[in-house]
């Protein structure tokens, strides 16, 4: 792909946004690109997606300034509505994804960071919702996932003021999980990834469905969203497996993904 590299490492699947010229902006071309890497990865071999912008400077300078500039309306309309899909295939893909954000991560860009399950950033990350001072108004769902992570008073603060935080306020605010140098943000990244890619694969997913399922409902719903998947996790290899290991006192080698 052009745009959007894509590795994979062991069971591990790195998606690296390269457009460094214009500091990784999202255009059309890049969205399509990313949708096709998105597409692509194989639920098979890969059970941790690490999410990433190429260069030192910037994770995603935001939705392409310049090609926004001339739409209409009706082609604004049509392009948020191509770059929410994109968020949503995203979002809704069954394997853990890690943003690690090496850099700017405004508008559209901080968007996409909220768009995986986990975000981690370099000490010199900067995140905000600048358009606004643009004329528009966050478009690939930035006043919808910005009040679910961080709450509504932040939210309204960022999205209204257009003010960028640096990476300690993020951290402050629980916009990002964790902050390292940007030496090691990639193998911090990395490490996570590992990490849960080593777990049961079926009960990993079920737990991202059941938290994206449950997470807005009431308590009730919220219940029966879990115990389905929790359910679903029994009779698999992998469950009779981790306990079979755990009775008899000994590590599980590896986990099957049956
Ligand atoms: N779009 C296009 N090009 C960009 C860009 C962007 N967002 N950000 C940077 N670039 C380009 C610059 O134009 C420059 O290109 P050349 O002049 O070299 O050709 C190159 O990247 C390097 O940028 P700078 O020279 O500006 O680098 P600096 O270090 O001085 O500044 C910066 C870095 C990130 C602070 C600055 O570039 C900047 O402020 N960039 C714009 C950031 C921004 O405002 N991003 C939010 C974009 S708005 C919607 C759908 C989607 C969206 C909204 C609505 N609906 C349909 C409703 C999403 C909107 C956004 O994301």
């Amino acid at each position: 792909m052009g745009f959007v590299k894509y590795e994979q490492n062991g069971y591990v699947g790195v998606i690296t946004i390269d457009r460094p010229k214009a500091l990784n902006a999202l255009n059309k071309e890049v969205l399509a690109d990313l949708e096709a890497v998105i597409d692509g990865i194989d639920p098979e071999k890969t059970r941790a997606v690490v999410l990433t912008g190429a260069g030192e400077k910037s994770f995603v300078a935001g939705a392409d300034i310049g090609a926004m500039s001339t739409m209409t309306k009706a082609e604004g309309e049509a392009f948020g509505k191509y770059g929410n899909d994109i968020f949503l295939k995203l979002e809704s893909l069954p394997i853990p994804t890690i943003a690690a954000v090496n850099g700017f991560a405004l508008g559209g860009g901080n968007e996409l960071a909220m768009s995986c399950d986990i975000r981690i950033c370099s000490d010199n990350a900067v995140f905000g919702q600048p358009e606004v001072g643009l004329g528009i108004t966050p478009g690939f769902g930035g006043t919808q996932r910005l009040v679910r992570l961080i709450g509504t008073g932040k939210a309204k603060e960022m999205i209204y003021s257009a003010k960028n935080i640096k990476a300690d306020e993020a951290y402050r605010i629980g916009l990002v999980n964790a902050v390292h140098t940007q030496e090691e943000l990639l193998p911090a990244a990395m490490k996570l990834a590992v990490k849960i890619a080593s777990n049961a694969p079926i009960a990993v997913r079920n737990c991202k469905k059941a938290i994206t399922e449950g997470y807005l409902a009431d308590m009730g719903h919220a219940a029966e969203v879990e115990e389905k998947w929790f359910g679903d996790c029994f009779e698999t290899e992998d469950q009779k497996e981790g306990m079979a290991a755990f009775l008899e006192k000994r590590k599980v080698e590896e986990f099957k993904n049956r």
